[in-house]
């Protein structure tokens, strides 16, 4: 079944926040975000914004009718700066005026006056000077200390990667419409509309009964509005319930970039040890996250980042710290994977390095130490694996000995272009890992038409949960798709929700539709029993027909609808689901967090021109573990986007901050994102197609996050392919592998070289002004 929205979505008829038909009487908002990275507010001037054509009002700190905080997980963010800015983009005052355009022109009259403080961009400098979000957090299973002497083979070193923006289309946004009785409706572009209640009901003051939150769909997310879509609604609504006069707010690009944060960035040090038959038996990594100016979900991202940290590798002994680290950046926020890749990056950096040092390919180490069955994750759940499935039909899908062997020949005979392959191996783990948010609720009515609407707590960001919610309904009734209506995300239909996130969304809110689904069919079946008088159980309603004991009965899904009416029972029901089976001791940090484990290995092959340093990805051949998936074309989807989202990750996306916690790639022109010509030449997608029972819809897997991470299979292509052109080269684990750190890569020697003379004309220079007053006395 294709994507339901795809007739809209071409026509260009789909409704995103800013579509929604404004109210008469709106109000448009601007936001003045700090210029100045860390400082002290000693003077802010609003009196020009104020006198400003068309303005309306301006809104600072002073105006909060409720509380001047919107931290998620620890309360330490405030909206609007209150006597220090943490970070440039930080929002200080919000203009309202009668048209987007007034409300712009304001701000910019808006004048402020900052002392400054110290500026910290740098997460280790952050950890030394103890600007600390949480405590430091452990995963340990083994003992590494007393291993390091059993290993024959040691090696350390240092892996960093980058940030990545969001880049949803769909900019940051919010709408507030005052109603009745104080109520304030609240349209948001968000992944969590219940996160977005919260946050406002801090701010304003008013109940959670008083605010409606409604999401029709997002133009994306990838993480970037699972909390930090709260700002937006909370300035929009605290206007309206001050003003009385829906506030709308949509973002441009580089209010969006500049404002909001980001991936975290990462820097690492690795210590791998292992034994004379390549078996990894001793692991110490030490992370060092970049979190920005305050915490937003950065701990939990932190504790995801532990969690995978072995990949899908099963190590014996294993140490993990991870530190989140402050600093003077906008708070940096989940994106697809959550920490997970940040993870999997250094892991397969180790086993990188000690594949250089030991002269043989990074496959022969990874292959030797897959998770199988049985095995012990660090955090203690038992490993049910499919990596070694995965790798084993990936290798003989691409052949890798053949295509290894091409790359080699391939590079014998050609001194410009060289190629690169690797084997990427995945394992993610599915739940929220904080045990409490796996839960959810859907509504489902049955009219006496036999139409149907369902609700849940998903928010259709372009993933295409709306289909996968649409057909379970579908098949658990056994009606035509086009019967079933799937509604907005509404806060007075569906409450407490978990954010659509951890790639769970489909599972969870799937699982919550099938438990109300089935508790509407067996109410169903014993009335068409009572009718047919017969047994329940040989009744069985099959393409819109009543079946006793296989055999049609007349009657048909709309006659049975009215009769069960007409009986005065109910054709609604809201169900509700919860996760089995799941626990995690965060202080001890074992358990079994996760539902299951979605595995997969992903092969890629580069080639790069040496002479430019540019490079194109020829291909990449997958075997993903879908379970057994209910929606192929959409699962697809995922896949190849979620890819195409972790080569940019590694290869093209350079956030760039500069010492003062300036955003320098603040716009596109600036920041490069995959385009149609980054692209893989060629994606080869295999299903491993599983009988085994799991937790999944339908047992289909989740796939939202987990293909991002074949992405990283592109960064150690591209180092095998600098290596092939200069064995000297050891590039180092320093992501994203850009065309210019690339070049830089190819040629070592004369970096050095070019660095020599640098420094010695420095030097020269420096004598030259130390001797010129003496010179001029001779
Ligand atoms: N969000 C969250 C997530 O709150 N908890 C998680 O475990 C998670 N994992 C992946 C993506 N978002
Ligand atoms: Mo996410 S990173 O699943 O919002």
């Amino acid at each position: 079944m294709k994507n339901i929205d795809s007739y809209t979505h071409t026509r260009g008829e789909s409704v995103y926040l800013d579509d929604i038909p404004v109210v008469a009487g709106t109000l448009y908002a601007a936001c003045f975000d700090s210029p100045v990275a860390h400082g002290k507010i000693i003077n802010l001037d609003l009196h020009a914004a104020e006198n400003s054509p068309g303005v309306v009002r301006v809104l600072t700190h002073k105006d909060i009718t409720g509380i001047n905080q919107i931290g998620g997980i620890i309360p330490d963010e405030e909206l609007f700066a209150e006597y220090h800015v943490h970070f440039c983009g930080m929002p200080v005052a919000l203009v309202i005026a009668e048209t987007e355009y007034q409300a712009r022109a304001a701000v910019k009259k808006i004048k402020i006056e900052i002392e400054p403080l110290p500026i910290i961009t740098d997460p280790r400098e952050a950890a030394e000077k103890g600007e600390l979000i949480v405590p430091p957090r452990t995963f340990k299973i083994g003992e590494c200390d007393t291993t390091w002497d059993q290993c024959d083979h040691i090696f350390v070193g240092r892996a960093d990667t980058n940030g990545q923006e969001h880049l949803y289309i769909e900019t940051q946004g919010a709408y507030a419409i005052p109603g009745e009785q104080g109520v304030v409706k609240i349209y948001s572009s968000t992944q969590s509309p219940t996160a977005v209640q919260r946050a406002v009901s801090k701010v304003t003051g008013l109940a959670m009964h008083l605010l409606e939150v409604d999401v029709t769909r997002l133009g994306g997310g990838f993480g970037g509005k699972e909390d930090q879509a709260n700002t937006w609604a909370a300035l929009c609504a605290l206007a309206t319930h001050i003003l009385k006069r829906p506030v709308k707010y949509s973002l441009s690009r580089m209010e969006d970039i500049r404002m909001t944060g980001k991936r975290h960035p990462y820097s690492s040090d690795f210590k791998i040890g292992l034994n004379k038959d390549l078996k990894i038996i001793a692991y110490e990594v030490t992370f060092y996250q970049n979190a920005g100016a305050s915490a937003d979900l950065s701990p939990a991202v932190l504790e995801r980042t532990l969690f995978h940290c072995t990949n899908t590798y099963f190590i014996p002994n294993v140490i993990a710290t991870a530190y989140s680290c402050r600093t003077n950046l906008p708070p940096n926020t989940a994106f697809r994977g959550f920490g997970g890749p940040q993870g999997m990056f250094v892991i397969e950096s180790a086993i990188a390095k000690a594949a250089d040092e030991l002269g043989i390919d990074a496959d022969i180490i990874q292959q030797r130490n897959l998770l199988q069955t049985g095995d012990e994750f660090l955090y203690g759940q038992k490993v049910v694996s499919e990596a070694g499935e995965c790798w084993n039909k990936a290798i003989s899908l691409c052949n890798l000995e053949a295509a290894k062997k091409e790359v080699a020949d391939f590079n014998l005979k050609n001194d410009q272009y060289k190629k690169g392959i690797s084997v990427m191996p995945i394992c993610f783990g599915i739940s929220f890992t904080n045990t409490l948010m796996n839960q959810a609720r859907a509504l489902v009515h049955v009219y006496t038409d036999g139409s149907v609407v369902v609700s849940t707590g998903a928010i259709e960001m372009g993933q295409g949960v709306n289909t996968k919610i649409l057909q379970v309904v579908a098949q658990v009734f056994s009606i035509d798709p086009s019967r079933v209506k799937v509604n907005s995300t509404n806060t007075y239909r569906i409450a407490n929700t978990s954010p659509s996130a951890a790639s769970a969304t489909a599972d969870l809110n799937g699982k919550a539709t099938l438990v109300a689904c089935s508790e509407i069919l067996s109410r169903l079946k014993k009335v068409a029993a009572d009718e047919l008088k017969v047994e329940e159980s040989v009744i069985e309603l099959k393409d819109e027909l009543v079946f006793t004991n296989g055999i049609k009965s007349g009657m048909n899904w709309e006659q049975l609808v009215l009769t069960t009416f007409a009986k005065r029972i109910s054709l609604s029901e809201h169900g509700h689901y919860t996760t089995p089976g799941i626990h995690f001791d965060k202080v001890a940090g074992k358990g079994h967090p996760f539902a299951y484990h979605v595995y997969g290995t992903a092969i890629t092959t580069v080639t790069v021109d040496c002479l430019r340093g540019i490079y194109e990805v020829d291909s990449v051949k997958l075997v993903h573990d879908f379970g057994s998936s209910m929606n192929r074309v959409i699962d697809i989807g995922q896949i190849e986007g979620g890819l195409v989202q972790g080569i940019g990750w590694m290869t093209l996306e350079e956030v760039v901050y500069d010492q003062e916690g300036r955003l320098r790639s603040n716009a596109l022109s600036t920041y490069k994102v995959p385009d149609i010509y980054s692209v893989p030449k060629e994606i080869v997608i295999e299903f491993l197609d599983t009988q085994k029972d799991n937790l999944a819809i339908f047992r289909s897997k989740a796939v939202g996050e987990p293909p991002l991470m074949y992405g990283i299979g592109a960064f150690f292509a591209l180092r095998n392919a600098i290596r092939s052109f200069n064995l000297l080269s050891k590039p180092a684990f320093d992501a994203p592998m850009t065309p210019e750190k690339l070049l830089l890569n190819l040629y070592p020697e004369k970096v050095d070289a070019i660095k020599r003379v640098a420094k010695s004309e420095e030097i020269r220079e420096t004598e030259m002004e130390y001797t010129s007053p003496a010179a001029k006395v001779i």
